[in-house]
């Protein structure tokens, strides 16, 4: 979809009300929040959520019959139903609550990869992704004698799919890419991916950290097998997730942890496993922060994903625009198909120099490496600094970070 032919049609000064964070002064500024996709801010109906939990309803959930267990029972099945919904499930029990997109990759690679792979296996994964989308696959790598092999990407920042389509083989038992890129923005074609993985025979899982806000999508059009999301990327608290997978292969998987009720029965001499989703849900969950997650879902919901993606594309647009024409800046990341994430580099002056000195202005960027080391090693840089946007950034923002940069580099050089 081309997000820019479509025109947003949101209140932005309105939507801003709702977000009482950026109502404050940083360094004596107004605060440019532009770190949106490290974590985005939280609305007052997500900060409430949490607050008349804990007033009135906190009690554990699954467990007790009295009537605060039920009313937190209901309120947390209440948001799996809403995720269900939200990403296009086929089964309520495929979403199973995690604390986020890091430790929903480590539940596959430890629950799938050990039951699964063995030596002499092959996992794909892309040169962009995040540590979180690394790590696990090269840790049951390790332990299974499975080998690790990467897709290319090229200057611009996207995969080389032919590349990809050669590293397939009969071998290839899991592709593991994200659906767009925390560090250069690109959005990967992964229906594509999917489908071609899925000819080999290999499972997939989408690392959707930086799209569940921002990407429309559904899992069940996608057929990926697994897809990773994390709360606090989308308007809603940190500290939970969601790990979403086809029924039939969570059916197969044995749990990641054990513990309370993830059980049916214990025996010292057996133990057998609960149903779906419980399975893979051991102890008390986050109940607060999965209940006020569903408050995140209506307010995305309720602005529409695609007014959400048209609005953030002007701004990436706008940027884009603006940062081009100053000669000192060199973008990196210039896919074709991006969500709103630009990251850049100015020649002699360090990044996180130019964080600091944006801090001073009130303007939140990200600086650094942006947990993809790999990524920055074949740019031949240490890290950039990385502006990202959500629903409520405006123009007039992406001017302050423009000015900003430009009284800098006159400063600097
Ligand atoms: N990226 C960023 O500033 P967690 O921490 O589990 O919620 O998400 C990890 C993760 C996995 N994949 C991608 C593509 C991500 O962007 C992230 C988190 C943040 O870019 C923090 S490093």
């Amino acid at each position: 979809m081309d997000t820019l032919a479509i025109k947003s049609t949101l209140d932005i000064s309105k939507i801003r009300k709702q977000f009482p964070v950026l109502n404050q002064q940083v360094n004596g500024k107004p605060l440019v929040y532009l770190d949106n996709a490290a974590t985005n801010q939280k609305p007052q109906r997500v900060i409430d959520a949490l607050t008349t939990y804990y007033e009135k309803d906190n009690a554990n959930i699954h467990r007790g019959i009295h009537t605060l267990a039920e009313r937190a029972t209901k309120a947390y099945e209440t948001t799996r139903h809403s995720m269900q919904a939200f990403i296009g499930a086929k089964h309520v029990e495929e979403i199973i609550f995690t604390r986020g997109v890091t430790e929903s990759i480590n539940l596959v690679a430890s629950s799938y990869g050990r039951a699964f792979l063995k030596a002499g296996d092959e996992i794909i994964i892309s040169g962009m992704e995040h540590h979180s989308n690394i790590v696990p696959w090269q840790l049951i790598c390790e332990e299974k004698g499975a080998l690790l092999k990467v897709i290319p990407v090229n200057d611009i920042g996207e995969i080389d799919f032919v590349a990809f389509q050669k590293l397939l083989s009969d071998k290839t038992k899991i592709v593991a890419v994200n659906h767009a890129s925390n560090s250069l923005g690109t959005i990967n074609p992964i229906k594509e991916i999917i489908a071609s993985a899925h000819k080999s025979g290999a499972v997939v899982l989408i690392d959707g950290a930086q799209a569940s806000a921002h990407l429309t999508f559904n899992v069940q059009e996608l057929d990926c097998d697994f897809y990773c999301i994390s709360s606090h990327k989308m308007y809603g608290p940190t500290g939970t997730g969601i790990l979403y997978g086809k029924k039939e292969l969570l059916e197969k998987m044995p749990p990641y942890m054990g513990g309370g009720e993830m059980i049916k029965e214990v025996t010292f001499a057996k133990t057998t496993y609960n149903d779906l989703p419980h399975k893979f849900e051991a102890g008390t969950p986050n109940i607060a922060d999965v209940i006020a997650l569903n408050e995140a879902i209506a307010f995305i919901n309720e602005l529409g994903k695609e007014n959400i993606a048209a609005h953030e594309a002007e701004l990436l647009a706008y940027t884009v625009e603006k940062l081009s024409t100053m000669p000192d800046i060199t973008l990196i990341g210039t896919a074709k198909h991006k969500v709103s994430v630009q990251s850049f580099i100015i020649e002699g002056v360090h990044h996180f120099d130019i964080g600091q000195m944006l801090d001073a202005r009130g303007i939140a960027v990200r600086t650094g490496h942006h947990c993809t080391q790999p990524l920055m090693d074949q740019f031949g840089i240490e890290g950039t600094v990385r502006a990202s946007y959500s629903v409520y950034n405006t123009k007039a923002e992406v001017d302050q970070l423009a000015e900003g940069l430009e009284r800098i580099i006159k400063f600097l050089k």
